[in-house]
């Protein structure tokens, strides 16, 4: 069994580490903050995942440990890193500037454009990409809601290659890869993950602002008003990144929308929680990318502009 250090304290984060946990792997988390290294400690004695399936709900409680440096974490650890957008840059420089080399890192993240200059820099890193469709958000602290069963997919990701014209890099599954597929399934290996995660940014990009600006659950985006929204914002997506099919990107979201229909997404929790959005990494790097291509993007920064209003007013 592999040595895990999980980072991040959101909701996916701790379905992962109940996951690889229950599946007898060493699991330990990763914070620098002393504050919430003891809430998660504390947190942890009373973790409980549920998971809704119909009508069958269950709890349960782990137990973790906490690490607040990389010297503390084994040589040999593999480095599941679930934050926010904006987190991952600042927290891979946190990691590098530790003297995390040499490493195995999973990176989970909604979004695009997040940490690519020190991919670059870290060459001894391996770094894959983890793209998940669970819907999961936090009743607290200490209490994470499985709302919404999805699937993952893995894949070797290839340096600075989020943009619509780069690759992903095909490789084999790594050894580990049985383990984590056990804690959480299904999860898929992939060759094409870039691939893959556009298509969830274009998930994101229609759920996240037309679900934070109705103030619903995701399952309101069922309703046909809110249909030509999403037609628009994946017709923009698939313009900018042809590789992509319009159609099939529509479905994909009300599938997600349906499985995840009593879920609040992150942005709603994110904007509720007065933390920042990742609107900047959704909707705002789809406008990026239009203007760099010259691909008309209007109803995806239209959506930039009501969510940064929002959190404008929120202050
Ligand atoms: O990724 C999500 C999010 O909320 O950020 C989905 C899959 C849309 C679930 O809510």
């Amino acid at each position: 069994m592999a040595n895990w250090v999980i980072v991040g304290t959101g909701a996916l984060s701790t379905l992962w580490a109940h996951g690889l946990q229950a599946a007898g792997a060493n699991v330990v988390l990763y914070s620098r903050h002393e504050e919430d290294r003891k809430g998660v400690a504390l947190a942890i004695t009373q973790h409980l995942h549920e998971a809704a399936e119909g009508d069958k709900v269950c709890a349960q409680t782990r137990q973790f440990s906490a690490i607040g440096s990389v010297s503390d974490a084994p040589d040999d650890a593999i480095w599941l890193v679930m934050v926010k957008a904006w987190q991952v840059q600042p927290l891979l420089t946190e990691l590098a500037a530790q003297g995390l080399t040499q490493a195995t890192l999973i990176l989970s993240h909604n979004g695009m454009g997040a940490g690519t200059s020190v991919q670059a820099a870290e060459a001894d890193w391996q770094i894959y990409d983890l793209v998940t469709t669970h819907g999961a958000w936090r009743k607290s602290r200490t209490h994470s809601m499985h709302a919404g069963l999805g699937e993952s997919w893995l894949g070797k990701r290839h340096i600075g290659a989020d943009s619509a014209d780069g690759k992903s890099g095909s490789v084999e599954p790594p050894p580990w890869f049985v383990e984590l597929a056990k804690a959480l399934p299904p999860l898929h290996w992939e060759h094409d993950i870039l691939h893959r995660r556009w298509q969830k940014l274009a998930i994101n990009c229609a759920i996240n602002p037309l679900a934070t600006l109705a103030g619903a659950d995701n399952g309101e985006l069922r309703n046909d008003e809110y249909q030509p929204k999403i037609r628009a914002i994946c017709e923009e997506i698939a313009n900018v990144n042809p590789a992509l099919d319009a159609d099939a990107l529509v479905k994909q979201v009300h599938q997600v929308a349906a499985a995840t229909a009593t879920n609040r997404c992150s942005m709603l929790q994110d904007l509720t929680a007065g933390r920042r959005t990742e609107i900047a990494f959704l909707n705002g790097f789809i406008c990026r990318e239009g203007e760099r291509l010259h691909v008309a993007t209007r109803a995806n920064c239209e959506l930039v502009r009501q969510i940064q209003q929002l959190e404008l007013l929120r202050v």
